[in-house]
C-alpha cells in the first residue's frame, strides 16, 4: 500500500467504526514512517469529520460517534509517543492547565494540545473533560500556570469560556494567566469579543500562540 492509500484506508477504518484495523492501519503507517501529525491530520482526523457530517445529516446515530473516538483514541495511544519523541521541547516554558468546559465530554482535541504541548517543554495539567469553572480557577492558583486552555466542541459550551474568563477575574487572578481558546465552533472573534488572550486552530497552533504570549 502506498502512503496515501494507508491514510485513506486509515480515514474509512474510522468512518465504518473498527477500531481493531484503524488501530493495525496506524501501526503500519508509522512502520512506513509517516509523521504522527501527517497520520492525524490526513487519516484520522478527516474520518471523524466524516462520521460528524454524517451524524449531522442523520445517517449515523450517537453509537457510531462513540465507536468512531475509541478508535481515533486507540491510535492515539499509539501516536502520542511518537509525538513527544519529535518535538523540541523549551526548557521552563511555562505552566499550562487545560480541559474541557463544563458541560463538555469531547476530549480527543484537547489531549491531543495537552500532549503536544507537554512534548514542546510545558509542565502541563490536563484537568480532563467536562471540569468545573471553579476547578479551573482552583487549578491555575494551586499550580501558579501562566497559560489557561479552554477547549469547547458545542455551540453551547463555549459560552463557559466567557464564564470562566470572568470567574478567573472574580477571583483577582486574572492577570496572572493567558487564556487561550480552541475546538471546531471557536474563532478568533470569539476569542476577542470575550477577552480571551487567543486562540488556535489546532495543537500546532496552540504551541506557537502560547510561545508567543509567555515566552
Ligand atoms: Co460530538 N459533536 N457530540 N461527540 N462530536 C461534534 C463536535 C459535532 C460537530 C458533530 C456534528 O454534529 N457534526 C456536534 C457539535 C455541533 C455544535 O454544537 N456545533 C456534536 C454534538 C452535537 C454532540 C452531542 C450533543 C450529540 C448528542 O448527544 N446528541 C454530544 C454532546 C456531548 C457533550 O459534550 N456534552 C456529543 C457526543 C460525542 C461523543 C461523546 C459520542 C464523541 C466524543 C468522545 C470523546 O471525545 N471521547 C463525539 C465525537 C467523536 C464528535 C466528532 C465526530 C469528532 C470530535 C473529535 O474528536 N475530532 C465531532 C465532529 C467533528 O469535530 N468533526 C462532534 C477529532 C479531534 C482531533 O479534533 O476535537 O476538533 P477536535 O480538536 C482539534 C481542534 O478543534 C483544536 O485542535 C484539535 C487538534 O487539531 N482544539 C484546540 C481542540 N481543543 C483545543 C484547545 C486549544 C487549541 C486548539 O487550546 C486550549
Amino acid at each position: 500500500m502506498s502512503n496515501e492509500q494507508l491514510l485513506s484506508a486509515i480515514t474509512s477504518s474510522i468512518v465504518e467504526g473498527e477500531p481493531d484495523t484503524t488501530v493495525d492501519l496506524t501501526q503500519q503507517a508509522i512502520e512506513a514512517g509517516l509523521e504522527p501529525l501527517t497520520i492525524i491530520n490526513e487519516g484520522l482526523a478527516p474520518g471523524m469529520n466524516v462520521v460528524g457530517e454524517k451524524f449531522q445529516t442523520g445517517e449515523y446515530f450517537l453509537p457510531h460517534l462513540t465507536v468512531a473516538a475509541s478508535a481515533m483514541k486507540q491510535a492515539m495511544a499509539l501516536l502520542e509517543p511518537e509525538l513527544q519523541s519529535r518535538q523540541q521541547a523549551v526548557e521552563n516554558a511555562g505552566i499550562l492547565v487545560i480541559g474541557s468546559v463544563a458541560g463538555d465530554i469531547h476530549e480527543i482535541g484537547k489531549s491531543l494540545v495537552g500532549t503536544m504541548m507537554s512534548a514542546s517543554g510545558f509542565e502541563v495539567h490536563d484537568l480532563g473533560v467536562d471540569v468545573s469553572t471553579e476547578t479551573f480557577v482552583t487549578k491555575v492558583k494551586e499550580t501558579g500556570a501562566n497559560l489557561l486552555g479552554l477547549s469547547a466542541l458545542l455551540t453551547t459550551t463555549m459560552t463557559v469560556q466567557r464564564e470562566v474568563i470572568e470567574a478567573l477575574e472574580e477571583a483577582g487572578i486574572r492577570d496572572q494567566v493567558k487564556v487561550i481558546l480552541g475546538g471546531a465552533p471557536v474563532s478568533q472573534d470569539w476569542a476577542d469579543s470575550i477577552g480571551a488572550d487567543g486562540y488556535a486552530e489546532d495543537a500546532i497552533g496552540a504551541i506557537a500562540l502560547s510561545k508567543r504570549l509567555v515566552l
